[in-house]
């Protein structure tokens, strides 16, 4: 039979399962990734599982989100995920040398092979032809323990590339233009595979702009052929070894179909506050930009900078405008630096920041109140740069060095010509030296804990029958932001449940953790798309923490569905939508929970409205998983 590529390589890694779209598959991973922000909870977990070693071909640990040292805090987290990499067998990337997606599309990600993790934008190895997913922590320390990674069998969209991009068009251009037409919503269920002619056009980093901002659309992952274009990226970086020819079958089916002519895009925005509110910026031309941010694991490539040094060469920026540019990785600097590309960013008055997510995720580089900031990165969600009106145009790097040109939006045919496309120089300077390989046997180790480590919380199993009111009532398309907000501050504390706990909906509102303290336990109830966004199982481990037992919505997201089902928490939905009109905030809630069973209705009474219609789509394994109080509870069980 003719396989498209994720079939293919699914069948390659299947554990168990039917390849049938929807059916529950368990596939065998290669690869695992962590960033500290995520990772040091995913190590306490593996730690509680009880393995002297990772159980994988290659496990790293990145450390870019919180790499400011304010305190004792971070620098407590870095000390500990350096020492239980050591120990654990895992290569360990220190603080300053690279976004964890962009430092693994270089140096590890392989066609071909799986990929789990702990950040939702893990995807962008699909680039070079990875099957990779963002999951949970927890998710991510069982696939360290060799525990296959269990996934619904995606759908697969075929995203048919024609022509090539031209003028000022951008592999970004390309990716807000699907979201455009698919939505935050629109991927959830399915795999996005690129094929078609356009496809041998895209350079291995334009690939990853795209597949990295799959994770806007909800998609399982993204993911591209590996060919040619492939194999000179691997060549480049070093490891020409790495390469397979991988590609679907010219006869494969797909479950849908979507046609993009690359050459009829031009510069797109998304505009505030969703990655999906695809406008072109033709349309903004005059609008006041305050500032410009370059970098993110979305679009801080070689190329993406070599292009914006271009645009930036011989001119000043805006006066009005701020402008700050952080590379991907410590490669990206260097072979910047040694081409003399740096000098005309800082002589236009661009600030250089750390080889980290920086602004992205809210350390720093906040723009000013009510300010329009122009980002070339994947998320805009209200309040997410750290000011609460701020305005985020996400966008490409061209765009963003235009504007902070220019000091506003304008039409790109005023630009004149468009920078190349660079192509990596054949031999790329290697900072494979700057990864800490750990030591054969890591017995000896001793994991640096300090003060911030806290203890994992205990869960206790699921009651037969649960009673609690609706402690919170949410709309649609509640990202993970607003379930637990990101910046410094927050950010600091994700190795302490008890202590981050009191931030969970802290900007949406106030008065939800003294609330729910009171009450003791609660249910949430949402509307579509709940729990967009990032992957940070912080966002049901806080709530399961404060007493949330359910939460009763519209339609979920894969990634924090997942994390729900993990620590215990039901995921459940409802059966007629019209539903949540009728619930209201603070109601009594009754579920028989003892009675559910997969994929069955649920017995719901809802104070003061009768019984409400509820299904779950838990399989029978997740209501195992639940019913234990979480999956640890579950592991520890089994391996006692
Ligand atoms: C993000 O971009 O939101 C993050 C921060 O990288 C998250 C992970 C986290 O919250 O630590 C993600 O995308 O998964
Ligand atoms: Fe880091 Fe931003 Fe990428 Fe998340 S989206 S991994 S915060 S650069």
């Amino acid at each position: 039979m003719a396989l498209n590529l994720t079939q293919k390589i699914i069948k390659d890694h299947l554990v168990s399962g039917e390849m049938t779209p929807g059916a529950e598959i368990a596939l065998r991973i290669d690869q695992t990734l962590t960033q500290d922000a995520t990772g040091t909870m995913a190590y306490l977990q593996f730690e509680a599982i009880g393995l002297p070693r990772v159980r994988t071909e290659l496990s790293v640990s990145y450390v870019d989100h919180n790499t400011l040292q304010m305190g004792f805090r971070n620098p407590d987290d870095h000390a500990y995920l350096r020492t239980v990499a050591a120990k654990y067998g895992i290569t360990f990337s220190p603080a300053g040398t690279g976004i964890c997606h962009q430092l693994h599309l270089e140096n590890f990600a392989r066609p071909g092979r799986t990929l789990v993790g702990s950040d939702s934008h893990t995807p962008t190895a699909g680039g070079v032809g990875s099957m990779a997913m963002g999951a949970g922590g927890l998710s991510v320390a069982l696939a360290m323990a060799g525990e296959a990674y269990v996934i619904a069998m995606p759908k697969v969209v075929k995203v048919n590339l024609t022509g090539r991009l031209t003028g000022w068009a951008t592999a970004k251009d390309v990716i807000l233009t699907l979201l455009g037409i698919m939505t935050v919503k629109g991927g959830v269920g399915k795999v996005i595979e690129y094929a078609g002619p356009g496809v041998a056009t895209l350079s291995v980093p334009e690939r990853a702009v795209i597949t990295n901002m799959g994770a806007e659309l909800g998609a399982t992952t993204s993911i591209f052929p590996s060919d040619a274009a492939t194999k000179a990226f691997l060549t480049a970086m070093g490891r020409p070894g790495d390469w397979v020819e991988l590609t679907a079958d010219p006869d494969a089916a797909y479950d849908e179909v979507i046609e993009i002519d690359l050459s009829t895009l031009e510069p797109m925005a998304a505009a505030p506050h969703m990655p999906d509110r695809a406008v072109t910026i033709r349309e903004l031309a005059g609008m006041k930009v305050d500032q410009s941010c370059i970098g993110s694991c979305t679009n801080s490539s070689y190329a993406d900078l070599m292009a914006v040094s271009e645009i930036l060469a011989g001119k000043r920026i805006d006066p009005t405008t701020d402008l700050l540019i952080a590379p991907g990785s410590k490669q990206v600097l260097k072979m910047l630096a040694a081409e003399g590309r740096i000098d005309p960013m800082l002589d236009a008055g661009a600030r250089i920041l750390e080889c980290a997510c920086g602004p992205c995720i809210g350390m720093g580089g906040s723009p000013v109140s009510g300010g329009v900031s122009a980002r070339t990165f994947n998320r805009n969600f209200e309040g997410r740069s750290g000011t609460q009106d701020a305005k985020v145009y996400l966008v490409s790097p061209q765009t963003a060095a235009m504007a902070a040109l220019r000091g506003e939006f304008s039409d790109p045919a005023t630009w004149g010509e468009a920078p190349a496309r660079a192509e990596l120089p054949e031999n790329a300077p290697s900072i494979r030296h700057l990864f800490l390989t750990p030591p054969a046997d890591g017995a000896g180790v001793e994991i640096k804990r300090g003060p911030n480590i806290a203890p994992l919380p205990p869960f206790t199993p699921l009651a037969a029958t649960v009673a609690a009111p609706v402690a919170l009532k949410v709309g649609d398309d509640i990202t993970t932001d607003h379930i637990l907000p990101a910046g410094a501050q927050i950010t600091a504390l994700r190795s302490n449940i008890p202590a981050i706990s009191e931030y969970i909906f802290s900007r949406v509102d106030a008065e939800f953790v003294p609330r729910i303290k009171k009450l003791g336990k609660g249910v949430i109830l949402a509307g579509d798309n709940y729990g967009q966004g990032s992957s940070r199982e912080h966002a049901a481990l806080g709530p399961r923490y404060l007493g949330v037992v359910a939460v009763v919505a519209k339609s979920m997201a894969r990634i924090h569905r997942a994390n729900l089902v993990n620590f215990g928490i039901l995921p459940l939905l409802l059966a007629d939508k019209a539903d949540y009109d009728r619930i209201p905030a603070g109601a009594e809630i009754a579920i028989r929970t003892g009675d559910i069973t997969p994929g069955g209705t649920v017995a719901m009474t809802v104070a003061g409205v009768g019984p409400v219609a509820v299904k779950n789509d838990l399989t029978a394994k997740e209501l195992e998983i639940i019913r234990a109080g979480g999956l640890l509870n579950l592991v520890r069980q089994a391996r006692a």
